[in-house]
């Protein structure tokens, strides 16, 4: 979690100190949990995917930062080869599956993945994050009956951070409704979990995997937790006037790498000191990953058209 709440601070005073990464940023700074705790139960032969909020379970999931990096810098050597940027990251070898910009689709690919999983009689799990907003998607009700009726083993990880882009959940769904319960009401299992307490979110995860493994079939994870960030980009959004500072003050204090530190105190009492030292190792390792992607060259341009699916008549 520290690392990637390094990382991506780290990147967002490049983002807003310079005009080299040329693709839309969505951080996860203050979700860290939700990425840690569910991607640690997972084995490197379950697929992961997300949607545009990327880079803290590609990272969870081991991906490695330099390919992110570079990726962002629109390089060749970037995970997607620089064609991608931050909303495209992919890391196959990690089980990382990949990411994709439009809300819901990942869903249904995870669910298909799963299903091919089970049908080949393999014991692998797929895990699809997706956003609170993500789950207004007509997809979502189709993944969820889908998974349902096939017993797929796939794990729905809803990060609910109370807003897609500047719209309040609030003001898009009728009170009394909740997103576990709409998977309850389709016929998947749901937890609902703090999800700043990585602890917590971990041990409903393993229980989800372990569900999804041995043939129970679908599990939906609600995890409550927030967007310090504004929605795509580096900077607080406070004056933006969809929600108010004392909101992200109350979240702000629900740190869940204050929370984990204060946690693991008594058990490792120089806790705050390895974090304090973590935090200068990873800054440093990303400034370096950042000096070497801008070192590195941009794709060709007569490779632009390698991998896609139909190539412009000449
Ligand atoms: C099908 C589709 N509609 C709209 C968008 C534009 N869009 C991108 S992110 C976003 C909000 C997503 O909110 P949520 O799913 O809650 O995820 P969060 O950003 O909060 O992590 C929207 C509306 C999109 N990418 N795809």
């Amino acid at each position: 979690m520290v690392r990637i709440r390094v990382v991506e601070e780290t990147l967002a005073d490049y983002y807003r100190n310079e005009q080299e990464m040329r693709t839309p940023v969505h951080f996860s700074i203050g979700q860290e949990a939700t990425a840690v705790g569910v991607c640690a139960a997972t084995t490197p032969q379950d697929w992961v995917y997300t949607s545009h909020r990327s880079h803290a379970p590609y990272l969870a999931k081991g991906g490695d930062l330099q390919a992110l990096v570079a990726e962002l810098y629109g390089r060749q050597d970037g995970c997607a080869h620089g064609r991608g940027g931050s909303m495209h990251l992919i890391a196959p070898e990690v089980g990382f599956a990949g990411s994709a910009a439009i809300l819901g689709e990942m869903i249904s690919v995870a669910v298909g993945t799963g299903w091919a999983f089970s049908r080949g009689g393999e014991k692998r799990v797929a895990v699809t994050y997706f956003g609170d907003g993500a789950t207004e998607e007509g997809v979502f009700a189709e993944s969820l009956n889908l998974a349902a009726v096939h017993r797929i083993p796939v794990v729905f990880v809803c990060e609910n951070n109370l807003y897609s882009s500047c719209s309040p959940l609030s003001a898009r769904q009728p009170a009394g409704t909740s997103i576990h319960g709409r998977a309850e009401a389709a016929g998947v299992r749901s937890a609902q979990v703090d999800g700043n307490d990585v602890f917590a979110v971990h041990a409903a995860a393993r229980e989800a995997v372990a569900h999804a493994r041995d043939g129970g079939g679908p599990c939906l994870l609600e995890l409550a937790t927030y967007r310090w960030r504004e929605h795509v980009g580096p900077k607080w959004d406070a004056d933006y006037g969809y929600r108010s500072q004392e909101e992200i003050d109350s979240w702000l204090v629900r740190c869940p790498i204050l929370r984990a530190t204060a946690a693991l105190r008594e058990r490792e009492p120089d806790i705050a000191t390895a974090v304090a030292d973590w935090r200068r190792q990873f800054e440093e390792e990303t400034r370096e990953a950042v000096a070497r992607a801008k070192a590195l060259p941009f794709p060709p341009v007569e490779g632009l058209l390698d991998g896609t699916y139909l190539p412009l008549a000449q």
